[in-house]
């Protein structure tokens, strides 16, 4: 049988490796890095002053039989603050968002994987550019429009710019794909913008 403890059960791992570009041992990386925020954040609850909040024990990602529980999850807010790839990145929450399926603002470990695993250097760019331009669509209508640039750009701005220069930014960008007239950038214009930053998805 081995030793189960920090292990995912066979069927999981099979799972794991058939859904991502992942081998074993980078499913175990992507995990450590899981734990590693766990404990982190274990560490920060602990300090929590509410009494009614109870800090997560340090085992909590194990199941009954001791294996490793891939529904095991952390605070989405918590992970976007605190991963290193992460912290930095003006798009992390709305990077999250796109890879939790509930509203329940936790992040299981399946989604963290499926989260690493698409912007690794593993995974296709066309796949690292569809799910940008999900990021990018603010409002999830398939079209990068103005309006969804004019949030991104407050996203990326500590102090809102005034009208006039997000509308002027925006047309750079739109003269930039030869759109100047358009509303905003269908899937095939943002793969084309792509296609010309080559330091994009590497
Ligand atoms: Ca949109």
């Amino acid at each position: 049988m081995g030793c189960r403890q920090n292990r995912f059960e066979e069927s999981v791992l099979e799972d794991f490796e058939a859904a991502t570009p992942f081998n074993r041992v980078e499913i175990y990386h992507a995990f450590d890095r899981f734990l590693e925020l766990h404990q982190q954040y274990r560490l920060a609850a602990s300090s929590n002053p509410d009494e009614s909040f109870t800090a997560p024990g340090d085992r909590d990602y194990l199941d009954a039989d001791g294996f490793i529980n891939p529904e095991f999850s952390l605070p989405a807010e918590f992970i976007a603050t605190h991963m290193p790839q992460l912290k930095e990145n003006p798009f992390a929450k709305r990077m999250l968002d796109i890879f939790i399926a509930t509203d329940s603002g936790q992040m299981t470990f399946i989604e963290f994987l499926d989260m690493v695993s698409t912007f690794s250097p593993k995974n296709s760019r066309e796949k690292k550019t569809a799910h940008a331009f999900q990021i990018f669509d603010i409002d999830q209508d398939g079209l990068i429009s103005r309006e969804d640039m004019y949030v991104m750009l407050d996203m990326i701005t500590d102090e809102p710019l005034n009208e006039s220069v997000k509308k002027k930014v925006v047309d750079e960008v739109l003269i930039e794909v030869n759109k100047k007239d358009a509303d905003g950038l269908n899937t095939e214009d943002f793969h084309y913008a792509i296609s010309r930053s080559p330091d994009f998805a590497r």
